[in-house]
């Protein structure tokens, strides 16, 4: 990024983006939400243009991109159907987390079917008993001989019961983020199995759902990382997941922004049109104003993701609370603006006001960004 501004390349890519969602997401993003239909041949699609892998190093078979590109795909996507942008990024995120911190074996073994995404990955750190205190995980991974065997549970798992491949966070050592460690689990490994899908207010074109492992071995090659690493590999990967998450809230809102601007200067009541009203403009002017402002927090955060900058996770939890937060304030003042219709299924408001909500909770509670960014300005 030049300091204000984005490359060539990068606005390539962001078209490139944009022409994808505009053909094979919004068309098809309300009917799969209220079928709660997974789309996985749309996402299997999107991969065709790399998105499976876009950090994941070429070497690998990814297209090795910075975040700053990748949240520009993952805002792109959103401007369709934030639900599904998010799946795409939570894929991506455990795949990074294979290429950056696995051995080759496992590399070889994961990476070339989850670069395409004819399989798929999730991310399993959540607990019943651990949700912000992550530290605090109870699954247990015990040694024997070459395998570990690993019993407990993880809760809120997106992608739980359809994916293939689990990157799970698990205690092999002692209480605390120091005895954890990495593991990746498939699906069909004897002793996996998943609770019912979960019903949940918003991202319904995702599965979610609780994911079991009874007493199931892992070869010790599926380890990600060195014993006791696996906290440190989590939190990295979840250092881009925020972007990311961010950037679905930024792409969420700005599709709400720009059908409020349609819809005011068509909707005429006492008269005139209802974008006629100065409420109205300086609704509309607030609305875009804070939305840029999150945007350039959100683009600021991502270089120093991509530069591996000593601030960098006070500025993705700095960007991931204020980018989720204005998203959802945006879509509920869009909302406001299409009055009654805003609240009907017939416009796309109230289905991105129901997907952005869950951003302010997952992928760390938007008070456990306040306690990230205050805890590194105290320190
Ligand atoms: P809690 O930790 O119990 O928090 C409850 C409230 O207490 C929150 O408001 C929280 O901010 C507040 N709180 C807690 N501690 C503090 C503190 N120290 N100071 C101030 N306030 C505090 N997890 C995964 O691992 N993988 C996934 O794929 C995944 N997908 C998800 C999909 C969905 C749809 C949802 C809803 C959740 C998903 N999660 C996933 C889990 C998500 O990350 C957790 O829900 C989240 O981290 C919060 O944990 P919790 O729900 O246990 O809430
Ligand atoms: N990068 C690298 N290392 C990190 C790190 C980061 N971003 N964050 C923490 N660490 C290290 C940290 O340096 C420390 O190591 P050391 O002692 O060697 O310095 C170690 O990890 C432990 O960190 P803390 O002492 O900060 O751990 P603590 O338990 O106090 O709190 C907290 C950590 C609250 C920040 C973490 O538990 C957290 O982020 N909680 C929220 C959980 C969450 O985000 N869940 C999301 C699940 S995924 C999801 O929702 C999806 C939809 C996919």
């Amino acid at each position: 990024m030049t300091q204000f501004d984005l490359t060539e390349d990068q606005r390539a890519i962001q078209e490139m983006a944009q022409r994808f969602t505009a053909d094979a997401i919004t068309p098809h993003a309300a009917e799969w939400d209220e079928k709660h239909i997974f789309p996985r041949d749309t996402i299997r699609a999107a991969a065709d243009l790399g998105f499976g892998g876009i950090y994941v190093s070429e070497e690998s078979g990814g297209i090795g991109l910075g975040r700053l590109e990748s949240a520009l795909i993952m805002e792109a996507m959103a401007y369709g159907c934030p639900s599904t942008s998010a799946f795409i990024s939570i894929h991506n995120m455990g795949a990074w987390m294979i290429d950056r911190f696995g051995n080759q074996a496992v590399k070889d073994k994961y990476l070339p079917d989850l670069v395409p995404m004819a399989r798929m990955a999730s991310y399993c750190l959540t607990e019943a008993g651990a949700g912000s205190d992550a530290a605090a995980l109870k699954t247990k991974a015990v040694r024997d001989g070459d395998h570990y065997v690993v019993t407990g549970s993880k809760q809120f798992i997106s992608g739980g019961g359809e994916n293939d491949v689990y990157v799970v966070m698990v205690r092999t050592g002692e209480d605390g983020p120091k005895g954890i460690s990495c593991l990746v689990i498939d699906k069909d490994m004897d002793g996996v199995s998943f609770g019912a899908q979960e019903r949940k207010l918003g991202w319904h074109s995702q599965p979610t759902a609780q994911v079991n492992f009874d007493a199931v071995r892992v070869p010790m090659e599926n380890r990600v990382g060195a014993e006791g690493e696996g906290f440190r590999i989590a939190m990295m990967g979840l250092d881009g997941g925020r972007l990311n998450i961010g950037a679905c809230s930024l792409g969420g809102a700005q599709r709400c922004i720009d059908e409020s601007v349609r819809y005011t200067k068509d909707r005429k009541q006492f008269g005139q049109s209802i974008a006629d009203f100065q409420n109205t403009q300086f609704t509309l002017a607030d609305m875009q104003t804070e939305l840029e402002a999150a945007r350039t927090l959100l683009y600021a955060a991502a270089v120093k993701v991509t530069d591996n900058a000593p601030d960098k996770t006070r500025f993705a939890a700095m960007a991931k609370r204020f980018a989720t937060d204005t998203g959802s304030s945006v879509v509920d003042r869009a909302l406001q603006l299409h009055g009654g219709y805003g609240y009907l299924m017939d416009y796309p408001i109230e289905r991105i006001w129901r997907d952005l909500r869950v951003h302010s909770i997952l992928e760390g509670t938007n008070q456990v960004m306040r306690m990230i960014v205050a805890r590194d300005m105290l320190r």
